[in-house]
């Protein structure tokens, strides 16, 4: 999760980074190194941004630290901690925005002004002016991210209870095909969210106050105003695009509905919405665990596509070596201990191989320290946020200091988290790219870029280029591959559309008051149906808070920028495929080891946030509009191919009351 721009970038701190605003200069951001009040009454407004950019850089590393301490070793004192140095952050922040007010009206060079506006617009956590509040808000946020880290589902039998955490029963949906089994692991995992209602209530007071007192309606009207035009033009714009892709997701909804009725017979549809628990995925956000419910087809002509069992080969590999290498009579400490080894070599291998992608494209090797600091497996002996981030420490810049970059991950051998490593490691060549720019434009073009940047490089990720690296194995040019392929794209990608559309209907809703608290469930599951046609199969009354199991909620990261990346990333994708010279259907375009692709990709990475998003856009693909076109220029075949399964089925579902009636009952295709 990333921010808009350096300030956030705290990114993944994503929830504290963000700013405050408070009217009087405070006293901490007063008398630093950079002078005192009385040299700063007469400085420019030049001299001011320049000023911001160093305060804000020397802070950086105290706040990151802290944050990520908190991420990575979740207890009281390390919450305590990171809320202090997100409000000391915040306090600072509040100075610099109230201080940048003597500017208004003033003429200023074009990149001054920008610095200006990103300093009172990049945050997601605008706080209260009020201390006491601010402090407040600044530990309900750090208090809901550690629950969600520390959520675990626990249950009884006999004497014995028995914990899972979010990885545990994200393995069973995965994996598990026992209807009840997975019905229990999502409901389950729910229940930890139940306790964050309240926090999250006065939460939204807090940050509405503190999006108020800089000028907005609400938070979520300030949200808005981050994509460089009106906050309405934006939302429009997400309808737009929807619009586009609309068609497509609706007939890959029909499809999965029809085979997900034929493996649970009578329980695989609820009134024509797909059950949320057997979709493969906590949040029916990316189906891809469904292959062997949905794969085209499964004869040798189409070839494997197995990435997870491949994965999961190599690690069996790695440790049965390390096994062999000891002698048979080893103790359960050491068998311990060499389980761990393997996990974490095979999280390791997996990273570098992300690594080699963009090398191969003429980017730097990650900085050795990327090696040292990186969280890739989820440790034993406490609790972390498992949700998948990417950090920059310390904004190195030119300062001759080398860049802390690190990923937080909990890696397991599978084909979602292979995939997420890639996604990560864009944003650390993003921090790489634009290291050497001013802090205030250390951050995204906007923040989708952010987001897309390795989903670019996983959508080249071909059959071809799998096979390269001894993941898949038997590819033959086949239209039957094709599909296959397509469809294990369009399962990531095409099913995530109208997930990453509907989190921040919710919360635009709940910020602007027309989803009240006495609603929050009921108003989540009426977006989930509207836009996903995905349903409980149990009811899901306001005892639930269902939004608060979705890493994004209680952790305050924006989540339209991920709808935004899902139609740049093909966007990006063409545009280096064209600059690979790359000549034949989009689908098969990977550009591995193509420089100048890689040098187009690096130039874009390196403007930041220092310009307008559409004139980094241009410089890339020719266009300043976001377009679906290359997302349907992609999937043509699949969706002919869907088009003729559908053939005869009623598609489309109807939304309304899903969530009131729950269900369970055998569901007859909606009309
Ligand atoms: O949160 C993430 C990344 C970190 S920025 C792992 N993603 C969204 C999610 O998991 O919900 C990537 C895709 C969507
Ligand atoms: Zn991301």
């Amino acid at each position: 999760m990333i921010q808009r721009h350096a300030l956030l970038v705290l990114a993944v701190a994503a929830s504290l980074a963000l700013s405050g605003c408070k009217r009087e200069p405070s006293p901490d951001a007063g008398s630093t190194a950079a002078g005192t009040s009385a040299e700063r009454k007469n400085e420019t407004a030049d001299e001011f941004v320049t000023r911001v950019n160093a305060e804000l850089k020397a802070m950086y590393p105290e706040l990151t630290a802290a944050q990520w301490l908190s991420s990575t070793y979740i207890n009281d004192d390390s919450q305590l901690l990171a809320a202090k140095a997100n409000e000391k952050y915040l306090t600072a922040l509040n100075g610099w925005i109230e201080q940048a007010r003597k500017f208004e009206g003033q003429q200023m060079s074009p990149e001054t002004s920008r610095a200006i506006m990103l300093l009172k617009l990049g945050t997601s956590m605008p706080a209260p002016n009020d201390p006491a509040k601010l402090a407040e808000l600044s530990r309900l946020a750090t208090k809901m991210e550690g629950m969600y880290g520390a959520g675990s589902y626990c249950t009884a039998a006999g004497d014995s209870k028995s914990c899972r955490q979010l990885p545990e029963l994200e393995d069973v949906l995965r994996s598990s095909r026992d209807p009840a089994a997975q019905l229990d692991a999502w409901q389950g995992w729910h229940t930890i969210a139940q306790p964050m209602r309240n926090d999250y209530q006065r939460f939204v007071e807090l940050v509405n106050e503190g999006a108020r007192d800089l000028g907005f309606a609400n938070a979520g009207e300030m949200w808005r105003s981050g994509y460089d035009m009106p906050p309405a033009e934006i939302a429009a714009e997400t309808d737009r695009l929807w619009g586009q892709v609309k068609p497509l997701y609706e007939q890959l909804h029909c499809y999965a509905r029809t085979r997900l009725d034929a493996r649970y017979p009578g329980q695989g549809s609820v009134n024509g919405l797909l059950p949320a628990h057997l979709m493969g995925n906590m949040w029916q956000q990316d189906w891809g665990n469904l292959w062997d419910v949905l794969a085209p087809y499964t004869d040798a002509q189409a070839g494997s596509l197995d990435v997870t069992g491949a994965l999961e080969k190599q690690h069996q590999a790695i440790l049965n070596d390390l096994q062999t290498a000891q002698s048979p009579f080893i103790g359960e400490d050491k068998r311990v201990e060499l389980a761990r080894q393997a996990q974490l070599d095979i999280a390791r291998s997996m990273t570098e191989r992300a690594e080699d992608y963009y090398v191969s494209l003429g980017m730097p090797k990650l900085p050795a320290q990327y090696w040292q600091k990186t969280q890739f497996i989820k440790p034993r002996d406490r609790d972390v946020v498992c949700h998948a981030s990417a950090w920059d420490m310390n904004m190195s810049g030119d300062d001759g200091k080398s860049p802390d970059v690190r990923t937080k991950m909990c890696i397991k051998p599978n084909e979602e988290d292979f995939t997420t490593i890639y996604h990560e490691l864009g944003h650390v060549y993003y921090y790489l790219a634009y290291n050497h720019q001013p802090p205030l434009f250390q951050g995204g073009a906007h923040d989708g870029f952010h987001e897309a940047i390795g989903d670019t490089i996983v959508l080249a990720m071909t059959p071809q280029y799998l096979q390269s690296i001894g993941l898949v194995s038997g590819q033959q040019p086949s239209q039957e591959a094709v599909i296959n392929n397509q469809m294990r794209m369009a399962l990531a990608k095409v099913a995530f559309l109208p997930f990453g559309l509907m989190i921040d209907r919710w919360r635009w809703g709940v910020f602007d008051g027309s989803i009240t608290p006495d609603n929050y469930n009921k108003a989540w599951w009426d977006l989930k149906a509207r836009y996903q046609g995905v349903a409980p199969a149990t009811t899901r009354g306001e005892e639930f808070f269902d939004p608060g199991a979705k890493y994004h909620v209680p952790g305050n990261t924006p989540y339209t920028r991920y709808f935004l990346s899902h139609v740049l990333q093909f966007q990006f994708y063409k545009s280096l495929c064209d600059a690979a010279g790359y000549q034949g259907p989009l689908y098969q375009c990977s550009f591995y080891g193509n420089k100048a692709a890689g040098e187009k990709f690096w130039a874009m990475l390196g403007k930041g946030n220092s310009q307008p998003w559409q004139q980094t856009m241009k410089e890339l693909t020719g266009g300043e509009q976001m377009d679906a076109s290359a997302v349907l220029e992609y999937f043509a075949p699949l969706q002919d191919w869907l088009k003729q399964q559908n053939e005869g089925k009623t598609c489309g579902w109807t939304a309304p009351s899903a969530a009131a009636t729950g269900a369970g009952d055998a569901a007859s295709p909606a009309g």
